[in-house]
């Protein structure tokens, strides 16, 4: 499979690069890394994002290049999709991405059902980052130190700064080749983790109001309400990080961030430590991830979806 997408990188001269809605750092990176390697093999390449990159991402190199008006789709020969388990996922323009000739996926969400016969797909793999250094390795491709840095952030995000269950051996020897290679770990961290605007602090300070332990205290959550991101005057795209705080309370097994979309319709972050899959959990919602970390959306009142949060928990017991 990896060898008959070398072989169509080879062979194709336009590329189309997209992603998910609600971007991360892996799928920027692993974006911006492939636009890279496709532009110094000399290919037209364009990135599509339908949303725009989070400021704290903006240091990646090549951000600037990305584009959130799709234009006409016949230009292109390829188009990949990054860190998708579906293609809706890219959003509004899904339907007219997916009549693009050939179609490359390359995921490690465990939650993928087969987006194309074309894929690089691994449920093991830390990253869409990690998956594409494994296929930039097997290209022999130059790796510079933009490519190394994008995909270091890549990786880094996605393993919650090397602590998640999915940082492997592998991953780590991927990463440490990065840094061989010009990554700069510091600098990387500190544009990510350590950017963050005063708006975003006086909305967590709200968050850190609501912390809650439930289930003999092995859930804990934390909400955030419309209300409070009017108060901060912070938006949706700050809340990145949050479920981290009910993570790392001691003891728990489940983080819950439930953030509030509209009046009675929440979006729910999940984590767990160990082995609990809450990837079960979040199907059982129309959701899906990884076992350690996925997400979905629910209808209702925070108190009643608290409730069917909790039902799902003691029916996995
Ligand atoms: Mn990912």
């Amino acid at each position: 499979m990896i060898n008959k997408i070398i072989e169509t990188i080879n062979e194709e001269q336009s590329f189309l690069i997209t992603s998910h809605v609600r971007l991360d750092g892996d799928a920027l990176g692993s974006e911006l890394a492939l636009f890279l390697v496709l532009k110094d093999l000399g290919k037209k390449v364009v990135i599509y994002n339908q949303d725009e990159t989070p400021t704290h991402y903006s240091f990646l190199p090549a951000a600037q290049k990305i584009v959130h008006q799709l234009g006409d789709i016949k230009q292109y020969g390829v188009v990949f999709v990054l860190d998708c388990s579906e293609l809706e996922r890219v959003g509004e323009k899904a339907k007219e991405i997916g009549k693009i000739k050939i179609l490359i996926n390359i995921d490690h969400h465990i939650s993928n059902n087969g987006l194309s016969p074309l894929k690089i797909w691994d449920g093991k793999a830390s990253s869409t980052g990690e998956l594409l250094f494994r296929l930039f390795r097997q290209m022999r491709c130059k790796m510079t130190k933009d490519i190394c840095t994008n995909l270091y952030a890549a990786i880094l995000t996605d393993t919650g700064g090397f602590r998640y269950s999915n940082t492997s051996k592998d991953t780590l020897w991927a990463a440490g080749n990065l840094v061989e290679n010009g990554a700069d770990p510091q600098w990387i961290s500190e544009n990510i983790y350590e950017s963050d605007s005063p708006a975003k602090l006086k909305l967590l300070a709200k968050a850190l109001e609501t912390l809650s332990l439930d289930f003999k205290n092995k859930i804990s959550s934390l909400v955030v309400t419309q209300k409070a991101l009017m108060e901060a005057g912070a938006s949706y795209e700050h809340t990145e990080g949050f479920v981290e705080i009910p993570r790392s309370v001691k003891g728990i097994s489940i983080a819950v961030l439930y953030t509030q979309l509209a009046n009675d319709y929440f979006k729910l972050s999940l984590r767990s430590k160990g082995k609990v899959n809450v990837e079960k959990i979040a199907k059982k919602f129309g959701g899906g991830g990884h076992a350690n970390a996925a997400a979905c959306r629910i209808k209702g009142d925070i108190e009643t979806i608290k409730l069917k949060i909790l039902k799902a928990v003691k029916e996995m017991q």
